[in-house]
C-alpha cells in the first residue's frame, strides 16, 4: 500500500518530491491505504458523507422504522405454480393455468414497479428481507417479476452491485415462486442487438441462476427478432412467454396500423413461433377497458395458450382495464404491492383483489399477508425519494404521448442531466412529434429510447418536425437514431419513412434483414481469456456474458468494488447519504460478520482541502482522510 502510494503519487511522479514530501502528504498513509475491505468501505462512506452521491441532493438522513417492524405473515402450504412447473413441466403448467377459475397474479414489485417509479434504483439489500415472506405468504401468486428490463444495467452502473448475485439470492429465498424476467429479445437486457449465441448463452445462464418465466419482447413487434430467444428458452425447459407490445387504440376507427386484426395475426404468429404463454405488454398503459375486453376475447378465440396481461396505471384506468380483461377470460395480470403501485407503475394488487369482491374470478390470495408485505414496502419506498419521477396522480395525456412507464422516470433523469429540468412538458410534446415523424412506431425499450433521444435532441437544438426535415442534411443525429434507421433494431411495422431515413443515414445504407443474421458469433473463450488477464483471477460464465453485454459498465463496476469494497452491504440511507456524526451503523459485510461502525467526529477542512473522519469500528478507533470537493 504505502510504497505503491508514494510511487503513484503525482508529485512523486513529476520528480518534484522533496525530502518533506512524505511528511506533507498524509494521504499516502490514509486516503489510498485501501487494501483491506473495511478501510475501503469506510473510505466510501466518508466520501459520501462529505461529498454526497452524484445526482442525489444531500439532506437530512431519515429513518423509516416501518420497514423494520415485525410483520405478521401466516405461512401457507399450498401447491404453487413453481411446484407445477418443476414436477409437470411447461405443458403441465399450461394446463394448470387454464384450469384455474381465479384470475392469477404476477407481482412486479421487485422489477417493473421500481423501474417505473424510481428509475430502477431499488437495491437488493431492500429486497432480501421480504423475499422469503412473499414466497411463504403469497403462494397463490403465479409469479414474481424480479429481474431483467433495466435492472441488469442499473444494478452494475448505479447501485454497484452484481445482478447475478441478486437473482441467486432471490432464488434461494423464494424457492416456491416462479421468478420471472423481462427479456428484450435480440437486445437481451441491453439497448442494442446482440449475436444469437450471446442471446442463447444469456438465457441459459439466467435459467441456471433462477429465472423460470422469460417474458420476451421485441421493441418493434418484429417476430423474427424473437425466434432465437423463444427457442433458447424452450431448450432450457423454462417458460417462453412471447410478447406483443400494445400501442395505439383498437377502438379508434381511424387506426390503420395497430388494429384488432393486427394483434390477432401477431398472436397467431407468436403461438406458431413457439410461445408457451402470450403476454400483452401495455408498456405505456394505453389499453382502455373496452379495448381490453375486445382484444382478450378475440385472442381467446384465436390462440390456445394462456394469456398474461401487463399494464401500467399511468392513466388511472388500470384496475378498470383488468376487470374487463378478467371478464373476457385473461389468465394472468400484473400487479404491484399497493405502496409501490399506481401512476407509472402497475395497478395495486390489493385494490384489484377488493375490486373483485363478489366476482367468481377473484384471486385466492391471503389479503392479510398482502397487506403485511405492503407495510414493508411502504417503509422502503421513501429511501428512494430522490429518484421519484414526481408524478403524483393519474395522467391521461399518456393516451397521446404513449410513453412507457419504465421510460417516464428515466427520461426525466436524462433530461435533467442535460440541463432540461423543468422542461418535461416540452419533452413529452417532442416525443409525440418524433413518433409521428418516425411513422408511428411501437415505443418500448430500446425503440422508446430512440424516440426519447431524438426528442431531447430536438429540444436542445431548437428543432421542430419541419426543420428536422428541411435541415436534416446538416444535422448530426444521435447515434441511437442513426442505428434505428440503419435497421439495426429491426424493421418497424410500417417500414421506415424514406425521406427521413435518407437524411439520417446520409451515405450509410440500411439493412432489411434480421441484424442477428449478420452478426458474427462471439468467441466466449477469447473474452474469458482477456478478462482473466485483466482481472488476475478466474472468471465465471456470468461475468463473461456481462462483459459482452456491457463492457464499460462491467469494467467500471469491478474497479469500483475493488476501490470501495462491498458497498451493496450498506443500508440504503447510508449508501446514498453517508453516516452522520454520532451515528452507528451495522454492516453485515459477509454472512454473519458484522461491522459496527460509529462516526465520532468530522474534522475541519485542512489546507489541502481534506477532512479527517474519526470512526470506531467494532470498538476500535480508525481515522479516514478524504478530500472535500465542496
Ligand atoms: C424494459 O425493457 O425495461 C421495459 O420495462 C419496457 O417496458
Ligand atoms: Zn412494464
Amino acid at each position: 500500500g504505502f510504497l505503491k502510494n508514494v510511487i503513484s503519487h503525482p508529485v512523486f511522479q513529476s520528480g518534484e518530491a522533496t525530502t518533506t514530501f512524505i511528511d506533507e502528504t498524509p494521504e499516502l498513509f490514509t486516503v489510498q491505504d485501501n487494501v483491506n475491505p473495511t478501510n475501503k468501505l469506510l473510505t466510501f462512506m466518508s466520501k459520501i458523507t462529505v461529498n454526497g452521491t452524484d445526482g442525489v441532493p444531500s439532506h437530512e438522513k431519515k429513518y423509516y422504522p416501518e420497514a423494520l417492524e415485525k410483520l405478521q405473515i401466516s405461512s401457507q402450504n399450498e401447491v404453487t405454480a413453481k411446484d407445477i412447473l418443476d414436477t409437470q413441466g411447461v405443458s403441465g403448467l399450461q394446463t394448470w393455468i387454464k384450469a384455474q377459475s381465479q384470475l392469477l397474479l404476477t407481482d412486479t414489485t421487485l422489477r417493473d414497479a421500481h423501474q417505473s417509479l424510481f428509475a430502477t434504483r431499488m437495491r437488493t439489500h431492500d429486497m432480501l428481507p421480504i423475499a422469503n415472506k412473499i414466497d411463504q405468504g403469497l403462494p397463490q401468486l403465479f409469479s414474481a417479476e424480479a429481474w431483467g428490463g433495466a435492472t441488469f444495467d442499473v444494478a452494475y452502473r448505479f447501485l454497484h452491485e452484481d445482478p447475478w448475485t441478486r437473482l441467486r439470492q432471490l432464488r434461494q429465498r423464494m424457492p416456491h415462486t416462479l421468478l420471472q424476467m423481462l427479456f428484450r429479445g435480440s437486445n437481451a437486457v441491453g439497448y442494442q442487438n446482440y449475436s444469437d449465441n450471446v442471446i442463447s448463452e444469456f438465457i441459459q445462464l439466467a435459467a441456471k441462476n433462477g429465472v423460470d418465466v422469460f417474458r420476451i419482447f421485441d421493441s418493434l413487434n418484429w417476430v423474427p427478432q424473437l425466434e432465437t430467444s423463444i427457442q433458447a428458452v424452450r431448450d432450457t425447459g423454462k417458460i417462453a412467454e412471447a410478447t406483443m407490445c400494445y400501442t395505439g387504440d383498437i377502438l379508434d376507427a381511424s387506426q390503420k396500423t395497430y388494429t384488432l386484426a393486427y394483434y390477432q395475426n401477431l398472436a397467431k404468429e407468436l403461438e406458431q413461433a413457439g410461445a408457451q404463454i402470450l403476454a400483452i405488454k401495455d408498456m405505456a398503459g394505453v389499453l382502455k377497458p373496452q379495448a381490453a375486453y375486445r382484444l382478450i376475447s378475440t385472442l381467446k378465440e384465436t390462440i390456445s395458450i394462456p394469456i398474461h396481461l401487463h399494464t401500467h396505471d399511468t392513466t388511472g384506468n388500470g384496475i378498470a382495464t383488468y376487470l374487463s380483461a378478467a371478464k373476457a377470460g385473461v389468465d394472468i395480470v400484473d400487479v404491484a404491492a399497493s405502496s409501490m403501485s399506481g401512476t407509472t407503475s402497475q395497478p395495486s394488487l390489493s385494490s384489484l383483489y377488493y375490486a373483485m369482491d363478489g366476482d367468481k374470478r377473484q384471486p385466492k390470495i391471503t389479503i392479510q399477508n398482502a397487506e403485511e408485505i405492503n407495510r414493508y414496502w411502504k417503509g422502503v419506498r421513501p429511501f428512494y425519494q430522490d429518484f421519484e419521477n414526481g408524478m403524483t396522480g393519474s395522467q391521461t395525456d399518456i393516451y397521446q404521448t404513449q410513453m412507457p412507464g419504465g421510460q417516464y422516470s428515466n427520461l426525466q433523469q436524462q433530461a435533467q442531466a442535460l440541463g432540461l429540468k423543468g422542461r418535461f412538458e416540452e419533452v413529452k410534446l417532442a416525443y409525440r412529434q418524433v413518433n409521428k415523424l418516425f411513422g408511428d412506431i411501437i415505443k418500448v425499450t430500446p425503440s422508446s429510447k430512440v424516440v426519447g433521444d431524438m426528442a431531447l435532441f430536438m429540444i436542445e437544438n431548437n428543432l421542430t418536425p419541419d426543420t428536422v426535415l428541411s435541415e436534416g442534411e446538416h444535422l448530426d443525429f444521435p447515434k441511437s437514431v442513426v442505428d434505428f434507421f440503419a435497421g439495426n433494431l429491426g424493421q418497424p411495422v410500417n417500414g421506415f419513412p424514406k425521406q427521413l431515413q435518407k437524411l439520417v443515414l446520409k451515405d450509410k445504407t440500411a439493412i432489411t434483414v434480421r441484424p442477428g443474421s449478420l452478426a458474427a458469433p462471439v468467441d466466449f473463450a477469447k473474452v474469458k481469456q482477456n478478462l482473466v488477464e485483466k482481472m488476475h483471477r478466474d472468471v465465471t460464465p456470468e461475468e463473461v456474458i456481462s462483459a459482452i453485454l456491457y463492457p464499460k459498465v462491467f469494467d467500471d463496476y469491478n474497479k469500483f468494488i475493488e476501490d470501495n469494497g462491498p458497498v451493496s452491504q450498506l443500508d440504503t440511507p447510508t449508501f446514498f447519504q453517508g453516516i452522520r456524526r454520532g451515528e452507528t451503523v451495522d454492516v453485515e459485510v459477509r454472512h454473519g460478520y458484522h461491522l459496527i461502525i460509529k462516526l465520532n467526529q468530522i474534522g475541519q477542512v485542512d489546507e489541502q482541502g481534506r477532512r479527517t473522519l474519526y470512526f470506531e469500528v467494532n470498538g476500535r478507533k480508525q481515522d479516514i482522510v478524504v478530500r472535500d470537493l465542496s
